[in-house]
């Protein structure tokens, strides 16, 4: 029986633990002053260098460079008596409070900021700016304005807002007590919003996102899209399904003349599907929008739209990453309106004569310039528009198919997703940052193979953000800086895109990371830039799509490292080895003789653990020359050879004593294993685990085998290899006389 380790786990590389990013300096954390923070929404500015985040009852500009250095803060809490009256009205506590959901850059000089104002909505104008040293930022008293209708009442509602040129739209629900659910243009003129108590336009939404896309260069025919999920009614009018919707109006929509007075003329919604087919020909669909993402191309009429969906279902729970694109959206949206005679009845084309011009479409010099306003249009296409809001055909997403599941139940929940398009040498790839409900985000690619028609994960990093498991709640890459703003209850965290060093110093390493944003450039693995970018740049090895190191890493492979470790005869011994990717196999050979050999599961005192080779109760022959192999993607590397001494008994006795008596030992130190302090944990418990004696032993035991780091450096400065002790067999005698590159301290 052979026997090795898979350590894939999720099929992720690595992980990143906050102590580790704090370490590599890869991320600061902004955590406000010492009050739960609670941020609600953010604003990236890049012209400005500032990152915009509203917050409990304050609002924070903080530096793009350091989050957590810098800052400057706008208190603007509810007065006593909002918050009296909010108390009044049955509310409690932290509810009568003024969350901050709406912040919006309205134009050069001034953000335009709602909050909740203890269930009293309130807005105002922000300056924000140079003058001189100072970052300005002030809340102008004098443009303190009711917020109603442009935010929620209550912290927990959900809405989406975005401002194109001087027009906030906002998706969201303007009363009280949450009955009445719209999607509202306003600026300083007009409101023109959804029909209110229209079920067939809007049923019980939650509202996601909401983005402006153009169509073609006459701005007349620009849409303005909002993404929201709501339940189908049936005839009786009962509760139904839900769906996720994409919504459209135009934005120059200016409501009708004499019907639909300052409601949307153009109001029409698809269905965005985004759903696998099962083996028993029944679909799962992924129906409830968690988070949407624009993901902006240059000439803005064409971006990609990425949906995290995740299953309706109460008792499992699945996510689901689709990828929309405007073509098809547009073709739905041309194509045939849904009509049913009755409620109860089957959705079917309307199939009758359309009236003009056509309902949905803007009045704009594109459609023929015949009408300047919406104001114009014939009552009989505004009557067919509100009858008729949605269309036959859904949004099917690429490929038929997600980019990406997770269908395991108990797993973690999604909540966010970003994404970053990335240049690689062997093309585009989307690097998705998905956040989870337990402070994690993760950093995936996916690939698509048009021989098979399949879809591969690349779940490239594991990057916890926070130390308190929490919900992510906001994720905002800059690309222009290459990071990510990520924000929870707890705090902002920022956090480098990359860094391509941490893959290991290796060409395979690097390789095999199949990470877009790194390289191997013959030296270290280092950030990748396309060809033209730096153009002194020599050959750059990386190959995102197949990862395959065994061409491109060809004889480039560095000499295992070496090491020495001693086992006491009888106990236990760990010869450590963990594999930079969790995706590595691990195999164990044992050098004989010039030969090597896999290590075999002879009998129960070896055990392959994913820290490293555990010997439970070494014995004098077991002594010899360790490779510690791993196959990734078919790379081959030998990572260590550990040359094992096995030191007998009474020896180890006597040296202990004496070292503990501060008396010179000059023979061989048993101080025997060269474990990093995360491994001296897991070895403890681990002994712990297998019945090795009960906790106090095991801490002596472990003690006394380590020795205090003192006196392993004394150890170290003092100890002559002597070659004394038995080896079994005479088996790598060889090698054991090398000098180790790397000896007892590490
Ligand atoms: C992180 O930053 C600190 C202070 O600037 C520096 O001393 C330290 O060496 C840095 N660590 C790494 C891993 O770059
Ligand atoms: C931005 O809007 C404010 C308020 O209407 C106005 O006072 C200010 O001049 C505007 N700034 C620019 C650069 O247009
Ligand atoms: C707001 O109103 C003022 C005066 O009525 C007008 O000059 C300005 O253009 C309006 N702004 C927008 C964005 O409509
Ligand atoms: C150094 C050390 O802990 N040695 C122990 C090895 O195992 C034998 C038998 O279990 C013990 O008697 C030794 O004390």
């Amino acid at each position: 029986v052979w026997y090795g380790s898979t350590t894939a786990m999720d099929h992720k590389r690595l992980q990143r633990v906050v102590k580790t990013l704090w370490q590599l300096n890869r991320t600061w954390v902004f955590q406000g002053n010492g009050a739960a923070l609670q941020p609600q929404t953010m604003l990236l500015d890049e012209g400005h260098e500032r990152l915009y985040v509203g917050a409990k009852n304050a609002l924070f500009s903080l530096s793009l460079d350091h989050v957590n250095t810098h800052y400057r803060e706008i208190q603007w809490a509810s007065t006593e008596s909002q918050i009296e009256e909010c108390l009044m009205k049955g509310r409690e506590k932290p509810e009568c409070a003024n969350y901050i959901k709406v912040l919006q850059q309205y134009n050069k000089t001034h953000l335009l900021v709602c909050g909740t104002g203890a269930f009293n909505p309130i807005c105002a104008l922000v300056r924000v700016g140079h003058t001189g040293q100072d970052k300005l930022f002030a809340l102008q008293e004098d443009s303190i304005m009711s917020g109603r209708g442009r935010c929620p009442y209550d912290p927990n509602s959900p809405c989406a807002s975005i401002l194109s040129r001087g027009e906030l739209y906002i998706s969201l629900y303007t009363d009280y007590w949450e009955n009445d659910g719209a999607l509202c243009r306003l600026n300083n003129q007009t409101y023109t919003r959804t029909e209110r108590d229209d079920r067939q336009q809007l049923n019980e939404p939650k509202f996601v996102g909401s983005a402006v896309i153009p169509d073609n260069d006459d701005r007349d025919d620009d849409k303005v899209y909002f993404f929201f999920t709501e339940r189908e009614t049936d005839a009786e009018g009962v509760n139904k399904a839900v769906y996720t919707r994409i919504g459209r109006v135009c934005a120059n929509d200016q409501g009708g003349q004499r019907m639909l007075v300052n409601r949307w003329s153009s109001f029409l919604k698809a269905r965005l599907i985004c759903s696998v087919a099962g083996q028993n020909g029944i679909d799962t669909h992924f129906d409830d929008l968690e988070d949407v993402f624009i993901l902006k191309n240059r000439d803005g009429k064409n971006p990609e739209i990425f949906g995290l969906f995740s299953t309706t279902s109460a008792v499992f729970k699945g996510y689901a990453v689709c990828i929309y694109h405007m073509d098809d959206i547009r073709a739905a949206f041309n194509g045939p309106f849904a009509y049913r005679e009755r409620p109860n009845h089957h959705w079917t084309p309307y199939e009758d004569r359309v009236p003009y011009p056509r309902p949905g479409s803007c009045a704009s010099k594109v459609n023929g310039g015949g009408f300047s306003s919406s104001k114009e249009f014939p009552d009989e296409v505004l009557r067919f528009v509100r009858s008729h809001p949605v269309m036959y055909h859904p949004v099917l997403p690429q490929h038929r198919r997600p980019v990406l599941l997770q269908t395991e139940p108990g797993r973690r929940r999604l909540t966010q997703l970003a994404v970053d398009r990335v240049h690689a040498q062997d093309g585009h790839y989307h690097v998705l940052y998905i956040g989870t409900d337990d402070s994690v985000v993760l950093k995936v690619i996916t690939i698509y193979n048009k021989d098979t028609d399949t879809m591969e994960e690349v779940l490239l990093e594991e990057l916890q953000v926070f130390k308190v498991p929490v919900p992510i709640r906001e994720i905002i890459i800059s690309p222009k800086r290459q990071q990510l703003y990520v924000g929870s209850e707890v705090g902002v965290a920022q956090v480098r895109l990359h860094q391509c060093d941490l893959y290991g110093s290796e060409c395979a390493d690097c390789c095999l990371a199949r990470d877009p944003y790194c390289a191997w450039d013959g030296l270290t693995c280092s950030r990748f830039y396309p060809a033209g970018v730096y153009t002194k740049r020599r050959f750059r090895r990386q190959d995102v799509r197949h990862g395959n190191a065994i061409q491109l890493c060809n004889g480039l492979q560095i000499d295992a490292e070496e090491k020495l470790v001693y086992g006491v005869e009888s106990n236990s011994t760990l010869l450590e080895c963990v594999p930079r990717s969790l995706q590595a196999k691990v195999l164990w050979f044992l050098q004989e003789g010039g030969e090597k050999h896999q290590v075999s599961l002879i009998d129960e005192r070896v055990i392959v653990t994913s820290h490293g080779l555990l010997f439970l109760r070494v014995r004098s022959s077991d002594a010899g020359v360790y490779m510690c192999q791993t196959v990734e993607h078919g790379y081959v590397h030998t990572l260590l050879r550990i040359m094992l001494h096995v030191l007998v008994g009474e020896r180890v006795e006597l040296a202990i004593y004496k070292a503990n008596h501060g008396e010179e030992e000059k023979s061989a130190t048993p101080c025997s294993s060269s474990m990093g302090p995360h491994s001296r944990m897991w070895y403890k418990e681990f002994l712990q685990l297998i019945g090795y004696g009960d906790a106090q032993r095991v801490e002596e035991y472990c003690e006394r085998v380590w020795c205090s780091d003192k006196k392993r450096k004394k150890a170290k400065r003092k100890y002559v290899p002597q070659g004394g002790e038995k080896r079994g067999k005479g088996r790598g005698e060889e090698n054991s006389h090398r000098a180790p590159r790397h000896t007892l301290v590490t």
